[in-house]
């Protein structure tokens, strides 16, 4: 297998267990299997991580739920668990195949004179969202007799667990079953597993144990085939699972191996010149994939994948902003799924809105199944105190709805399908735009409308006066609904005539039209906040070195808070995502203002600087943080702390920012609702880069080799307005 395919990791050691955990990770969009090894347990955080499925236990944090691991296998031999943690090795190898989504090991454990070796290969289908398969391989040079157990675990890894209930288990003919409930919400789970060319066996409880003696070089192999079903799939789980058993593990392999491939030819990017960066972006897309809701529109992305619980397993803005426009481009059936779960958890946001006091459709900063928030209004522990702080992010973080309506026009717009408008998306911009109208203070001697006390994408300044990029955010909201209302009017006029008759629009002119959007200063600068330019003037550095402690939070009344230092891109971010309408010199010059102030203590920052930068044409600047940015779960960098809570797991706001950056930045793609522009600005070491857009229906293959452009397309372009540099282009089919 090519390089640019394979993580891997030779070699072992113990502190490396969590962060693999999330580096090796499996997913199917339906869960998400952590890269454990087949013998870890809940203390090492294995976990089959389930999308869309919630739970709270008493008063504890609701999360997402972890089903019980059905592949789990542990080999003893007399008191000796062959386990890298409790054995000795003399080789061990963990490797994840991102092109067809495999995870393998190889660990030679040491025994008296010989060796043990355990190699293992597994799958989640691609194919058949509720299965995954192992193979599992144990050979002795020097033969013994060995203890081999497998089944379901039902030792299952929680942070604010446990979240199952009722737990049976039947052995029917060959399969072994696991049934249970979730705490709060009675939702039923099913955990199926039957294993092929294991040794007789004794069943105990819900694991299979068998002895097998191996002669002096023999190895002895068994696969297994699993299902992982809750809610309405359970009723028809037990038929659905062996149906995938009687298949077989190769012919579940194949299928998985060809759905893999499928999805590769839609969205591969082909970076010619620089083999770390091929790997970094196309580790980035494996993320994307394996969390990407294929068959469901009941739920979102959570902001750590399915790589566990950490965040609640909810859906920010993460998604709207960061990922979905690599679905939009890439796979517009998955981009229409998680706009339609937007639209579906439209009454959360309108219950959120009325319990701060305004009305209409204030999306839940942190968003479960029914789009009520679950973010807690004390969302950090202070170190020092061991005590809840205070945080604003869920009553004040308001620009998520803008985000939403930011979303829903840029999935219509890239796809041209307006359906979305028609089912639900004109009732959301329009609640979303109302709920900044009542939120908003009119300044009458100003003649404008502002949004005050808020806090922007920085969460280390709360409470603060027209965030520039929250009030940006918001006047395009205001902008989107008149187009939108214009698109649906020309579309669907019964819908419309409906939409207007049940509520009365004079307002909304005059609100986008007086909405207050910062604009630069004499240098160029836009002011993050009234009041920022006042701040500290102290670099990221200085907060650095004034610390306490280690993780201590720099937000709230802490360290960052009275000084110039961000979090995260606040007016950067902005300018990545309004690119076009500002200038090369105020972007350069906020760029350059805000760098040195910007921790980036968020995954979420690095590549809103890397798509400036390269949009400025200034690679140099781009390159490391697109690397930052596309390492981020490959090198295990990003925090893991935030004061005492754990944020760790995988970063796919991150992973489709460095598509974005890809495409958006060094590609140079814009576009507006009805053109688009290619103006490349490559890194110095890419000799080329190529990959697939779908844009307006179409789907075209760009090829970019220096300054060389080619675009074809598989079906007539014509009608597509398409220009290189700003010069008009014909494509060729
Ligand atoms: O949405 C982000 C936020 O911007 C910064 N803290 C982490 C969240 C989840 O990724």
């Amino acid at each position: 297998m090519d390089k640019q395919w394979l993580v891997e990791k030779t070699g072992f050691e113990t502190r490396d267990v969590e962060l693999h955990g999330s580096k090796f990770l499996l997913g199917n969009g339906y869960m998400g299997y952590r890269g454990t090894l087949e013998e870890y347990g809940a203390k090492e955080l294995a976990a089959v991580n389930l999308a869309g499925l919630f739970d709270r236990n008493g008063d504890r944090w609701r999360e997402s739920v972890n089903a019980p691991n059905p592949l789990y296998t542990v080999l003893a031999a007399g008191e000796t668990v062959f386990s890298p943690l409790t054995a000795k090795t003399d080789d061990h190898r963990q490797t994840l195949n991102i092109r067809h989504g495999f995870h393998t090991r190889k660990t030679v454990f040491a025994l008296g004179e010989g060796t043990v070796t355990v190699e293992a290969e597994r799958f989640l289908s691609m194919e058949r969202e509720h299965i995954m398969a192992l193979r599992y391989t144990v050979s002795a040079d020097r033969g013994g007799t060995f203890t081999l157990k497998t089944g379901i675990d039902q030792n299952v890894w929680d942070i604010n667990g446990p979240h199952l209930k009722d737990g049976e288990t039947a052995l029917c003919e060959q399969t072994l079953c696991y049934t249970c409930r979730t705490v709060q919400n009675e939702v039923p789970l099913a955990v199926y597993e039957q294993v092929c060319g294991f040794p007789p066996e004794q069943t105990r409880e819900s694991m299979r144990v068998a002895t097998i003696s191996l002669a002096a070089g023999e190895s002895f192999t068994f696969t297994k085939i699993a299902g992982v079903y809750w809610g309405e799939s359970v009723p028809g789980a037990r038929q659905d699972f062996e149906t995938a058993a009687a298949a077989g593990y190769d012919a579940l392999k194949n299928e998985h191996i060809r759905a893999w491939e499928e999805i590769w030819n839609r969205c591969d990017v082909i970076i010619e010149g620089d083999e770390e960066a091929q790997l970094a972006l196309r580790y980035s897309m494996y993320q994307l994939n394996i969390i990407a809701p294929k068959n469901t529109d009941r739920c979102g992305i959570p902001a750590r994948g399915l790589s566990g619980q950490v965040y609640k397993g909810a859906a920010f803005w993460d998604t709207e902003m960061f990922m979905l426009p690599f679905f939009c481009f890439t796979n517009p059936a998955v981009a229409k799924n998680l706009v339609k779960y937007r639209v579906h958890t439209l009454e959360g946001a309108k219950r959120k809105a009325k319990e701060f006091g305004h009305e209409g459709a204030f999306f839940a900063w942190e968003s479960q199944e029914t789009g009520d928030d679950a973010c807690t209004l004390f969302n950090v522990t202070d170190i020092f105190t061991g005590r809840p702080l205070r945080t604003y992010f869920k009553d004040k973080q308001i620009h998520i709805s803008a985000d939403m309506v930011y979303a829903m026009w840029n999935y219509c717009s890239v796809t041209q399908d307006y359906t979305v408008l028609r089912d639900g998306g004109l009732e959301l911009i329009a609640e979303c735009v109302w709920f900044y109208y009542t939120y908003s203070s009119f300044k009458k001697y100003q003649d404008r409308y502002e949004l005050n006390d808020v806090v922007g994408p920085d969460e280390y300044h709360e409470r603060v006066d027209n965030n520039a990029f929250t009030n940006c955010m918001v006047f395009h909201a205001a902008k989107t609904l008149i187009k939108a209302m214009e698109k649906v009017k020309e579309l669907y006029p019964a819908v419309y005539q409906a939409f207007t008759e049940k509520r009365p629009m004079d307002w909304l002119y005059d609100f986008a039209e007086k909405l207050y959007v910062v604009q630069p200063n004499e240098n160029g600068i836009i002011e993050q906040f009234d009041g920022y330019f006042k701040l500290e003037d102290v670099d990221v550095k200085t907060v650095r070195s004034r610390e306490l402690k280690p993780n201590e939070y720099w937000g709230g009344h802490g360290l960052a808070s009275t000084t110039r230092v961000l979090k995260q891109a606040d007016v950067v971010m902005m300018l990545s995502v309004y690119r076009n309408e500002y200038s090369k010199e105020i972007k350069s010059a906020n760029w350059a203002f805000y760098e040195p102030y910007t921790e980036h203590g968020s995954s979420l920052s690095a590549c809103a600087y890397a798509i400036v930068a390269a949009d400025i044409g200034d690679t140099d600047w781009a390159y490391p943080y697109f690397m930052k940015t596309a390492c981020v779960d490959l090198s295990g960098d990003a925090k893991q702390y935030l004061g005492s809570l754990y944020i760790g797991g995988t970063h796919p706001a991150a992973n489709g920012g460095s598509w974005n950056t890809a495409i958006f930045g060094f590609a140079g793609v814009s576009y507006t609702d009805d053109s688009l522009d290619i103006s490349p600005r490559l890194p110095k070491k890419w000799r080329s880069l190529s990959f697939r857009l779908n844009w307006h229906g179409a789907c075209l293959l760009i090829e970019i080799t220096g300054d060389q452009v080619r675009i074809t397309s598989d079906c007539p372009v014509e009608t597509l307005p398409i220009t290189v540099n700003g010069e008009k282009y014909h494509a060729k089919q």
